[in-house]
């Protein structure tokens, strides 16, 4: 009896003081979320300090990580989708022992250079997988990270590949479209390895969610197929036993609704709006570290609570060194091609495939779609590149995204290399965008250019983190014909073109074609928009000069020395042709010049520029089916643009371009006016 009683005692004294340390580990990240953000008198505490329980016990209890090797391949992926809440992860990676995030650094959260920006910025610092702050774009990549280890723990077998993908994510990641759209798209695939840990507070910005939402979170998440599980996010107990849980679910990805209080802590504003976007104020904070218990200076974590910190931070050390033996003891060839794909090197044989392609293609001269030869370039690259994941948003007969030896990738079939995104244009982007940054994938999806207005906050974000995702938007013009002015893109063009660090291409032919798709391919650091047409369009280029489609412009027909500059892009290019012929009968010397791509040009030496456009005063007419918003970047003073002014309209191809004026003759016209 006496025994059971001390037994009893001895648990519940262990207990106890395990609670303690957990409220420690937790205040830690609450007091540095709050002090960081009252020293920049800017920031996020609010969902740092309601999800500081979560946080700590995924850290301390199951995620697979190692500071000492932030780029360990079988890492766990941690996703802070609720990127406004960026304190927490800076916590966590100053307090686990991340070389590059150094006390220092949160004190200068978000200042000029440092790596402790407002929200968190991919390649900043380490332990940062992905940029967020948009919200919902953590979830839709969240897809992407889940697929990709999938797709590698098939390929290359449990034994090095074998890792979670976790989320954090706040009802505004669940409000916008795009967490629909991965949400359901996840369950159809069935990710079991995704677990994402919703902060169910109740408060966005304006207010409780209640102003604004009354839906059922769990309910939907369980219709799409997840594991869901509701519990209190302030007890770690309580999400431990939910991990657990979820962890063992393997054919479903897993929900765990943690009930918080937003601001937890501050004793006159948690549970409200306003400890979500602004400093507490110098009352508040101590007020907070009083309730907390708290009684350390700003910035200040007491030995043993930091050395507690440390210590889970060297919890997956050992891990990582069974894992180092096991990636040392595969089969050379597996192995060499394992770290070949983790390092994204391209295998030489994808460059002579294309070339080998092109010199084919020379000598047929067929007169393809270009979305058509983007399918044909397709079908040899992707036998000789098993890298790439390609998709489409239910447009695949049309995108000509899908090779013959591609199989659909599923949760029954992890083995095939295609992804059926279905009407999720945004989401596909954000699954992109995790395939990319997972490492080893190359992904590309397609759909209709109109509809990169969909994918948008995603290619923005791709361009921003510097990372290789490939764009197949076919459709590219009025050429498209009959569906008419809602499916035929104007602005998209110069919208795209837009965006720091994107490459647009957009290719005449089948020759451009490859040699676009081997641009995309060698762009590591570079997301591409290959711009492809519906319509068929004849061989323009000769193929043995290089990848001229690389110098982003250059001379197709003509010489540096003719007085007209013809300038066209994709379709476009048979026009400055036929324009180049109709002047020559009028004795007058043009040069076409074909235009794949502005950004790769603007690259290029002043002295190859200004042979290709001619000095300044020569003639250029530029002709694009499509807005000549920023075409005068490229005019000079004798310039004309031949192109689209406002919307399209139903009709057949040809009939549009006569409609729009957008034929030879207005080209040789305006090159006329201009020289006269
Ligand atoms: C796409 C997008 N729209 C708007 C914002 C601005 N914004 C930042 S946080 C936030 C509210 C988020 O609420 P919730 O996810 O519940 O976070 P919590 O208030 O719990 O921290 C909004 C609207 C944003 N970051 N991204």
């Amino acid at each position: 009896m006496l025994r059971a009683i001390q037994k009893t005692l001895c648990a519940q004294r262990k207990m106890t003081e395990q609670t303690a340390a957990h409220r420690d580990l937790a205040n830690a990240i609450r007091a540095l979320a709050m002090d960081a953000v009252q020293q920049a008198d800017s920031g996020h505490p609010g969902m740092p300090m309601g999800m500081a329980d979560v946080a700590t016990v995924l850290f301390q209890k199951f995620l697979k990580f190692d500071p000492s090797d932030p780029h360990w391949p079988d890492r766990d992926r941690f996703i802070l989708s609720a990127g406004h809440g960026s304190m927490l992860l800076y916590s966590l990676l100053y307090l686990t022992g991340y070389a590059d995030m150094t006390l220092e650094e949160l004190k200068r959260f978000r200042q000029l250079g440092s790596k402790t920006a407002g929200h968190p910025e991919y390649g900043h610092a380490s332990g940062i997988e992905t940029t967020t702050g948009p919200l919902g774009q953590g979830l839709g990549n969240s897809v992407g990270f889940a697929l990709a280890e999938l797709s590698l723990r098939q390929r290359f077998g449990a034994d090095v590949v074998d890792h979670f993908t976790y989320v954090i994510s706040g009802d505004g990641c669940l409000m916008e479209g795009v967490g629909q759209e991965a949400i359901t798209l996840a369950g159809h695939l069935g990710l079991g390895r995704l677990i994402v840990l919703f902060d169910d507070n109740g408060i966005s910005i304006d207010g409780p969610t209640s102003l604004s939402t009354s839906e059922d979170h769990k309910k939907r998440f369980a219709a799409a197929g997840w594991h869901v599980q509701g519990i209190d996010g302030l007890d770690p107990e309580a999400v431990t036993r939910a991990l657990r849980k979820a962890r063992k679910v393997t054919d479903k990805p897993s929900l765990i609704a943690c009930k918080t209080i937003i601001g937890y802590g501050a004793p006159n504003k948690q549970g409200t709006a306003a400890t979500h976007g602004a400093a507490l104020g110098k009352d508040e904070v101590a007020a907070a570290r009083e309730k907390l218990g708290w009684p350390y200076p700003p910035f200040e974590i007491p030995e043993p609570i930091f050395t507690g910190w440390r210590k889970i931070g060297r919890r997956g050390k050992s891990a990582r060194r069974k894992w180092a033996q096991r990636h040392a003891a595969m089969a050379e060839a597996d192995r060499a091609e394992f770290d070949r794909r983790q390092k994204g090197d391209i295998p030489a044989v994808v460059d002579e495939t294309i070339v080998a392609f092109k010199a084919k293609v020379a000598a047929e001269k067929p007169a393809w779609a270009t979305r058509k030869s983007s399918q044909e370039v397709l079908e040899v690259i992707n036998p000789v590149l098993p890298d790439t994941i390609g998709g489409s948003a239910d447009l695949t007969g049309s995108n000509n995204t899908k090779t013959a030896s591609m199989k659909p990738l599923t949760a029954a079939d992890p083995a095939g290399r295609y992804i059926y995104y279905g009407i999720r244009e945004h989401a596909m982007a954000a699954a992109m965008n995790g395939l990319a940054l997972h490492g080893g994938i190359i992904p590309y999806g397609g759909t209709f250019l109109v509809f990169t207005d969909y994918c948008r906050p995603s290619i923005r974000l791709a361009a921003l983190m510097g990372i290789r995702v490939i764009y197949v938007m076919t459709h590219d013009s009025i050429g498209l014909g009959e569906d008419g002015p809602t499916h035929q893109p104007v602005e998209h063009l110069p919208a795209l073109r837009a965006i720091p660090n994107l490459q647009v291409l957009r290719p005449a032919d089948a020759i451009e074609t490859a040699e676009c798709w081997q641009i995309a391919l060698n762009s590591r650091k570079t997301p591409s928009i290959i711009a492809l047409t519906r319509q068929n369009v004849p061989t323009v280029r000769h193929a043995g000069d290089g990848n001229l489609s690389a110098l982003g412009a250059y001379i197709l027909a003509g010489e540096p020395a003719n007085p007209i500059r013809l300038i066209a892009s994709g379709s476009e290019v048979q026009l400055a042709l036929a324009a180049r012929d109709l002047l020559a009968k009028d004795g007058l010397a043009a040069a076409v010049v074909s235009m794949p791509s502005w950004e790769l040009f603007a690259a290029q030496a002043d002295t190859y520029r200004n042979e290709v456009m001619g000095a300044e005063g020569t003639v250029r007419v530029a002709c694009e089916a499509a807005s000549g918003f920023g075409w005068e970047r490229w005019l000079g003073t004798k310039g004309a643009f031949v192109g689209m002014k406002g919307f399209g309209a139903s009709a057949k191809a040809a009939d549009l371009y006569k409609h729009f004026s957008i034929t030879a003759e207005a080209i040789a016209e305006a090159a006329r006016r201009l020289a006269g």
